[in-house]
């Protein structure tokens, strides 16, 4: 794998799909040979707009067809365990969007059969991939702050993302399954395992079927203290979407995460603001430029990791301990906000 162009196949040429296939069309040693989608329409016009001819309407075919490094599936939740220990039999590389699955024991089974098949698997969490995110994780490193003890990471909105994603308004889990997922996930790369949680949730908009506020208050196993907090009904002055906003205090000082990607810094030193804004990638468009960039970043890390037969930072392995906050999160809510002790 050193030094071969790595061929891919993507899975599901839907919504999100459009950014996993600008990145790959920029990053170097990587081609996408093959695309998969069971609506036609879509297939075609993916195809068409990158000059991909091998297209396929089911992924057994193009799995018996083509010869493949990997596959990127970017299908929704509940076609991820098919598709998945399709590829993991097939002998290829895996990257899996999130949600991975449907339920821990579904992602075990997953993680499990990939393990088995001896192929690499990623779950394509892009969030603690975000330029400000790896930002935040540099200055934790460098200790600018000294050991932190308490983090809170913020997602408030009211925009709509109903109209892009449209089963979003009607799965019966929305904002913990969807959207606390990510930030469940840069709690965890930030602050460490989590020990336990608890949780409420709640609906405000009366058009949708799920939840779409979610607290989480966790302790990491290193005493860590955080609160995740996610709304879509929030209406702010200014609506920051699709930014995470973070606060961390340290024994030394305190890390803020501010609106329009400002790291602010406080410590003996002074107070400095550090300008994170993501680059804007040739294909991207605001506000999404963020998550555009995440995704470039992921997949490149998909690459390096599959040349140097290194684990991906968010394996399947990694991922399990990430759903599992999501799963323990809908236990406590739906048990009056129950702490709820989390597997190590
Ligand atoms: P979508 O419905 O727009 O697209 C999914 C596509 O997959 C559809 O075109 C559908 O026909 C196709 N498909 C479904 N099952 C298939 C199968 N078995 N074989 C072939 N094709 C199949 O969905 P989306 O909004 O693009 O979301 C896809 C996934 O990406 C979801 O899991 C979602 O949570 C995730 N997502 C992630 C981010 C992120 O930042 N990481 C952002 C948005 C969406
Ligand atoms: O990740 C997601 O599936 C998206 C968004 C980034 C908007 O939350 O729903």
């Amino acid at each position: 794998m050193a030094d071969k162009i790595l061929r891919g196949a993507l899975i599901g040429c839907g919504f999100f799909a459009q950014n996993h296939l600008h990145a790959w069309r920029d990053l170097e040693g990587v081609e996408i040979v093959a695309l998969c989608d069971a609506d036609a329409e879509r297939l075609d016009l993916s195809g068409k707009a990158f000059g991909i001819s091998h297209l396929y309407s089911d992924a057994a075919t193009m799995l018996a067809y083509e010869r493949l490094d990997f596959v990127d599936i970017a299908t929704t939740v509940n076609s991820h365990r098919v598709l998945v220990e399709m590829a993991a039999q097939a002998g290829v590389g895996v990257i899996c969007q999130k949600p991975f699955a449907a339920s821990l024991a579904e992602a075990h089974a997953m993680a499990a059969c990939c393990a088995r098949a001896g192929v690499p698997l990623m779950v394509h969490e892009n969030f603690r991939w975000q330029t400000p995110i790896l930002a935040l994780r540099s200055a934790l490193e460098e200790r600018v702050i000294g050991q932190a003890f308490w983090g809170r990471v913020s997602f408030r909105s009211a925009y709509d993302v109903y109209s892009g994603q449209p089963y979003l308004a009607t799965d019966e889990r929305f904002i913990i399954q969807d959207l606390g997922i990510h930030i469940l996930d840069i709690a965890r790369c930030l602050f460490g395992d989590v020990a336990q949680l608890s949780a409420t949730t709640r609906r405000v908009n009366p058009k949708i079927a799920g939840e779409d506020v979610a607290t989480i208050l966790s302790t990491h196993r290193n005493g860590i203290t955080s609160v995740v907090d996610c709304s879509y009904a929030t209406q702010l002055a200014q609506d920051p979407f699709p930014q995470t906003l973070v606060e961390i205090d340290g024994a030394e000082g305190t890390l803020r995460l501010l609106p329009g990607y400002r790291l602010q810094i406080h410590n003996q030193s002074g107070t400095t603001t550090i300008d994170c804004q993501p680059p804007l990638l040739p294909w991207a468009e605001y506000p999404w430029h963020n998550i555009q960039g995440s995704v470039f970043n992921i997949q490149q890390h998909w690459v390096e990791c599959l040349r140097q037969g290194h684990e991906p930072a968010t394996s399947g392995r990694d991922n399990l301990q990430t759903l599992a906050l999501v799963e323990a999160a809908y236990q406590s809510a739906s048990r009056q906000q129950a702490t709820i002790a989390i597997a190590p």
